[in-house]
């Protein structure tokens, strides 16, 4: 079997979500982590993706597949379907619109870090901060009133990983108001070996 070239970084919540679909999906062994460093132009990650964005995925004939979402269907689509996308539309979609909506979290705390980290603090915008910040306190809030259940599938990895990243680079403060979620990811993470494997 062919290897398939993962361009991604440990803190990547997306790269995370990837390996850990692989792992459901039973692909884990086909993955080649390269690791990626998206501040430096000389990586040829650029060449991979023009947008010069992790996760990326190479096959063995150069071809690249971006951005996680489209991944996440590839590695679902060589183990057959329907494993952690559910191919039921009645599901799908609710499935799909649910890991948008963790990915979403992921995407909006993401956004924060980097205004902190590339600007100056006199250029920061605080509004636009505080934007970012609301839409994960309502993203949250969302999941806290219905956390995802049944088979574990793209909803469930995306949530477990935006959450990752909120205890990674923001202390894990959503857990103090969020005691569902909190368990809910306790019982993910019991479940699903790769969380902690792929844990920064
Ligand atoms: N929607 C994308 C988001 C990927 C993303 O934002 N990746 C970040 C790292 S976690 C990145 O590559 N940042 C570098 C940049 O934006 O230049 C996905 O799902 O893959």
């Amino acid at each position: 079997m062919t290897k398939l070239i993962l361009r991604t970084s440990p803190a990547s919540p997306f790269g995370r979500k990837v390996q850990i679909i692989a792992a459901l999906v039973g692909l884990t062994d086909r993955l080649e982590i390269i690791a990626a460093d998206t501040n430096d132009p000389a990586d040829v990650l650029r060449e991979q993706n023009p947008l010069g964005k992790i996760p990326t995925l190479v096959l063995s004939d150069g071809t690249s597949y971006y951005d996680s979402r489209v991944i996440v269907e590839y590695l679902d689509f060589l183990a057959g379907g329907d494993v952690v996308i559910p191919a039921d539309p009645a599901i799908r979609f609710r499935t799909l619109t649910k890991a948008a909506l963790a990915d979403g979290i992921a995407d909006a705390s993401l956004l924060q870090i980097y205004e902190e980290r590339l600007r100056e603090p006199a250029a920061r915008n605080e509004k636009w901060l505080a934007n970012q910040a609301d839409k994960v306190a309502r993203g949250l809030a969302a999941f806290e009133g219905a956390p995802p259940e049944g088979r574990r599938d793209v909803a469930h990895v995306a949530l477990a990983c935006a959450l990752g990243y909120l205890d990674l680079r923001f202390h894990g403060a959503w857990r103090e108001t969020r005691p569902r979620l909190a368990h809910w990811l306790a019982g993910f993470a019991a479940d699903v070996p790769a969380f902690a494997a792929t844990a920064s």
